[in-house]
């Protein structure tokens, strides 16, 4: 097809200096990477000078939030994008379920992951954009209703132009950390409706170009069954892409 894959590890709050450093010897040794796959790796910020230094030129790097801050000054904690880009990356994950549950704290709302966004491109970055319903929600059968309501606050913010840094993550939330997958066709209809949603309200044009990621406890496993789906163009790989099991989901595209 005219989309290249996306397979792009989401190793969350998990990692050491020492521990990544033995992932990163697995990867860096792992074998050619098909090439109808581009394939990236978003660790825990403090450690993506690490990666930058040692991981393979082949994958590329990104952070899994950004501050909303557009520049430097008084926001204690918080990390920017231009920062992010500054130090050499090409990637952050914006809206992962788990950052608009919350943690302690509230959660994020769909505007302020559509103005981090802003905040991402304007850097120079491009976006992982997750998206997904909850459990109750896909058996009240709203999917799709609550992922339009994700992407809303996005398209109002990005030109037509901008949708080529953007990825589209479909994250059922039932399927994250849970080793419950959708089947590979519940996981179709949905990235189908997602695209038909952004051919109806950004353009045929984006909606043919733009990658849609499968994340939710995808693995070597069941990779090539989702992968082959039409309008499955990657993953976004939590557990799996803490092992040498993630080269299996880079290999699993067809
Ligand atoms: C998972 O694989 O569970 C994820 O949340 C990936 O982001």
């Amino acid at each position: 097809g005219e989309r290249k894959y996306l397979v792009a590890g989401n190793w969350k709050c998990n990692g050491t200096l020492a521990s990544n450093e033995e992932l990163v010897k697995t990867f860096n040794e792992a074998g050619p990477i098909p090439s109808n796959v581009e394939v990236a790796i978003c660790c825990p910020s403090v450690y993506l000078p690490q990666l930058l230094s040692s991981l393979r030129d082949d994958i590329q790097i990104g952070a899994q939030d950004c501050g909303v801050n557009d520049k430097n000054g008084a926001f204690t904690g918080e990390i920017g994008a231009f920062q992010i880009k500054d130090i050499g990356c090409d990637w952050v994950i914006i809206g992962h379920s788990e950052r608009r549950e919350g943690f302690e704290m509230p959660g994020e709302t769909p505007d302020l992951c559509a103005k981090k966004t802003r905040v991402a491109i304007d850097a120079g970055l491009k976006v992982m954009f997750c998206i997904g319903e909850k459990k109750e929600q896909r058996e009240d059968g709203t999917t799709m209703d609550v992922c339009a309501s994700q992407l809303e606050p996005l398209a109002a913010v990005l030109t037509e132009s901008d949708w080529s840094s953007i990825a589209i993550a479909y994250e059922p939330v039932w399927a994250i950390g849970t080793g419950l997958t959708a089947t590979p066709e519940m996981a179709q209809e949905t990235h189908a409706s997602i695209r038909d949603w952004i051919s109806q309200n950004v353009s045929a044009d984006v909606a043919g170009k733009v990658r849609i990621q499968y994340g939710g406890s995808m693995k070597g496993a069941n990779a090539k069954d989702l992968l082959e789906q039409p309008d499955i163009d990657g993953g976004l790989i939590g557990g799996a892409s803490l092992t040498a099991d993630f080269f299996n989901v880079v290999n699993g595209a067809p």
